[in-house]
């Protein structure tokens, strides 16, 4: 039997995502604490599993993250089944959070796992610090990829559908801008003129520092690091091709 158009793949294509895994840390005041707060807990702080900001809503191919914690917390193991994929909790030392992320039964992809070390004192240098004291935030957030090798047509529809980005879309413009694009068709207005992007934006932002500007600034340093080490490895091999010259003397 021929198989369901819905589990057909979609050849020669992989769909990838950034996606951003992060947390926020803070000292808790004892004075003006809402709930109350265990014995020696000093810091509260939360973990979370977002898009960045001018992408695709991730739930379109994020259903599910469990976030492992510390074995010193109670029910250690937290699953949050949609967003916002986020753990709140208080505490009083650093761990290494487990992550195991869910995705869309129709990718047909098997979970993955992803670690996030969970910062809760200010860290960079003196100037950072300086500024995480100041606003009593300590943030640590780094940007993942996730790829979706030859999906099945059904996912590729999702992960190519306007609807993704209609968080982004103008509050009150009923979903449509009153704007043509090319060829008279009604064009999706963006909040802020934001332009949505599936990838990484162009440059970046405070709020927002990956970008395809800082992915080349990063190869650019890769490749400065791999011309120096090339240039050492041939004055090594040099010395090498002169230390056996001179053996050969010595010998011959
Ligand atoms: C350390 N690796 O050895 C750390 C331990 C402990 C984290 C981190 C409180 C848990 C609770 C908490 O912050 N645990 O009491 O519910 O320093």
């Amino acid at each position: 039997m021929p198989a369901a158009a819905s589990s057909k793949r979609v050849k020669n294509t992989r769909i990838s995502r950034p996606f951003i895994i992060g947390s926020q840390a803070w000292n808790l005041n004892p004075s003006n604490n809402t709930e109350p707060v265990p014995e020696g807990h000093t810091k509260g702080w939360r973990v979370y599993v977002k898009g960045l900001d001018n992408g695709p809503d991730i739930s379109t191919w994020l259903k599910k993250v469990q976030f492992k914690l510390h074995h010193t917390y109670t029910d250690a193991s937290r699953t949050v089944e949609g967003p916002p994929f986020e753990v709140k909790e208080t505490g009083y030392g650093e761990f290494e959070i487990e992550l195991r992320l869910y995705f869309d039964s129709s990718s047909g992809e098997k979970a993955q796992y992803r670690f996030h070390r969970l910062r809760l004192e200010p860290y960079g240098d003196e100037e950072m610090q300086r500024k995480q004291n100041e606003k009593n935030e300590v943030l640590a957030e780094t940007c993942e990829i996730v790829e979706f090798n030859e999906p099945s047509q059904d996912f590729f529809a999702k992960m190519t559908s306007e609807d993704q980005f209609a968080h982004l879309r103008k509050k009150g413009a009923g979903g449509k801008g009153g704007g043509k694009g090319r060829g008279g068709k009604a064009r999706i207005e963006y909040e802020g003129d934001k332009e949505p992007t599936a990838g990484l934006p162009d440059k970046s932002t405070e709020a927002t520092p990956w970008s395809k500007e800082m992915e080349r600034k990063v190869l650019e340093q890769l490749a400065d690091a791999q011309r120096e080490l090339d240039v050492a490895l041939e004055q090594e091999r040099q010395k090498a091709r002169e230390r056996q010259k001179k053996m050969a003397e010595v010998s011959g």
